[in-house]
């Protein structure tokens, strides 16, 4: 746990107490603050009670006890309109910011040099930061990775000369943490998302830009508008920015070309590593995460070499693209992350004989977007209550069999993929929809094929 210090003898009200708010308030009782906490959910409150954080009621509270108010991530600041206790914080003239925040206070506050590298944009962020992470410790750094990925960064172990913080931040925690300014800032790329909260497009863009406009080091994805105009807004001509790009060569910074990485210096490029036969890295996708990765790294002045053979070594994300088997000359495909079209185009960018497992419980937008990439799919097996809105449609364009449940559709695509003469059929499941219908989460759902597919006799990957 990092001990926030900096609210030492201080009232602090603390609002949301899922995994972030516990870990906030632990992280400010060990400093020495007092914690106001409370939620609207009476079984987070139980389960804050439980875990020993004493309640206060701050529907009945006066706000003006308060030096600050410590919000968690997932409850409105601005939009759709600000949660009640945002309202009650301005009235009483007291800020409001999050754990990230309170993070990059404490980091100020001590004389260690902890390098952190802050990792943000709308796809990608996770794969990056776990690769990021990846391959520092395979350079024998000490590394601590959290954030938006799942661990707190509050509960990450305490900053200690040396270590290097490698966290992923959602817009959301950039919007509470006016004081964020890493040594290494990633923006990945930029695309609408969460604008229900954000209110619109241009804010979402300019709370991200904050990440990168405050970093000592920017890196920056250039494959869309936006964000390759940030870049050039940001950039004084001084090294401060490096570019990276999946397609096209830049001149400071990381390209990829098919699937060989280059490093760009003054308008000079080398190779430094070719990623193919990496399963964990495939796809156009990967090829912008790897890059942002390297960008990282030598920046940090990691040895090329090193990077080059940790790369080889990465063993990916549970449930993203995760190759979880093969028999004989098929590869079974764990994507159940997919949820929405968007991420399943990913994996339908990946592979060119698809056995695709798809269905759920369907999104708005459903799977009209993929139509590009039906030309890929021998067969599809829908599943769940997506099922008779994806057949149509799919209509004439891809063979599909009504398959029901994932089991069901597995032994079907097995069957068939067993018999197509293909180099590499794959058997993939992604399913461009939630899991609720069939699932608690997407990570069930992932372990459910995990399992389903070794239970074919398949070779673990
Ligand atoms: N709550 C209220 N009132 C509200 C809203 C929420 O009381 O109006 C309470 C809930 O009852 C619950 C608590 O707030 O007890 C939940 O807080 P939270 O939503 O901030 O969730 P945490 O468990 O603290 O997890 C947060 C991040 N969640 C969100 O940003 C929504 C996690 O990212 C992150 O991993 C975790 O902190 C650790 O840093 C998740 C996420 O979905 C994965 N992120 C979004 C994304 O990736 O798209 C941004």
């Amino acid at each position: 746990m990092i001990e926030v210090t900096t609210f030492a003898g201080r009232k602090v009200a603390l609002f949301g107490l899922g995994g972030s708010g516990l870990a906030t308030a632990r992280a400010l009782l060990a400093g020495g603050a007092e914690v106001a906490a409370w939620d609207d959910a009476k079984r987070s409150r139980e389960r804050a009670t439980v875990e020993g954080i004493a309640l206060t009621d701050l529907t009945q509270a006066d706000w003006s006890d308060f030096d600050a108010l410590v919000l968690a991530p997932g409850v409105p600041l601005t939009h759709p309109e600000p949660h009640w206790t945002v309202q009650a914080a301005k009235d009483a003239g007291i800020e409001i910011i999050g754990d990230l925040e309170l993070f990059s206070r404490e980091r100020r506050t001590r004389p260690v040099d902890c390098p952190l590298i802050a990792v943000t944009g709308t796809n990608g962020k996770s794969t990056t930061v776990t690769l990021i992470t990846h391959l520092l410790r395979h350079a024998d750094y000490d590394v601590q990775l959290g954030g938006n990925i799942g661990t707190p960064v509050l509960a990450l172990e305490p900053l200690s000369p040396g270590r290097i913080y490698v966290v992923e931040c959602s817009s959301f925690q950039i919007d509470l943490a006016p004081g964020l300014a890493p040594d290494i800032g990633l923006l990945m790329n930029l695309a609408p998302d969460h604008l229900d909260r954000h209110g619109s497009m241009d804010n979402y863009v300019a709370i991200k830009t904050r990440l990168v406009a405050a970093a000592r080091a920017a890196v920056i994805g250039v494959d869309d508008d936006l964000s390759a105009a940030i870049a050039d807004q940001l950039d004084d001509g001084l090294g401060r920015v490096r570019r990276v790009s999946a397609f096209y060569q830049v001149d400071e910074g990381v390209f990829a070309e098919g699937s060989a990485l280059y490093e760009a210096e003054g308008g000079k490029a080398h190779k430094v590593v070719d990623l193919a036969g990496i399963d964990t890295l495939r796809g156009a996708h990967n090829a912008q995460n790897a890059a942002a990765a390297l960008a990282v790294l030598r920046k940090l002045g990691v040895a090329e070499d090193k990077i080059a053979s940790g790369f080889a070594s990465f063993p990916g994300l549970p449930h993203r693209m995760e190759i979880v088997g093969r028999r004989g000359k098929v590869l079974f495909v764990n994507d159940s992350k997919a949820t929405n079209a968007d991420a399943a185009q990913r994996a339908l960018g990946s592979f060119s004989r698809i056995y695709w497992i798809v269905g759920g419980k369907p999104k708005t937008d459903g799977i009209d977007a993929l139509g590009p990439w039906f030309s890929r799919i021998a067969h599809a097996y829908l599943i769940g209550e997506a099922a008779d809105r994806f057949a149509a449609t799919l209509g004439d364009a891809v063979p599909f069999t009504m398959s029901g449940t994932l089991e069901a559709a597995l032994a079907e695509a097995v069957r068939a993929a067993d018999a197509d003469p293909d180099e590499e059929p794959v058997v993939l499941l992604s399913p461009a929809c939630a899991s609720y219908d069939q699932y608690a989460n997407f990570e069930q759902r992932g372990d459910a094929f995990r399992a389903a597919v070794r239970a074919f006799e398949t070779v673990v990957a």
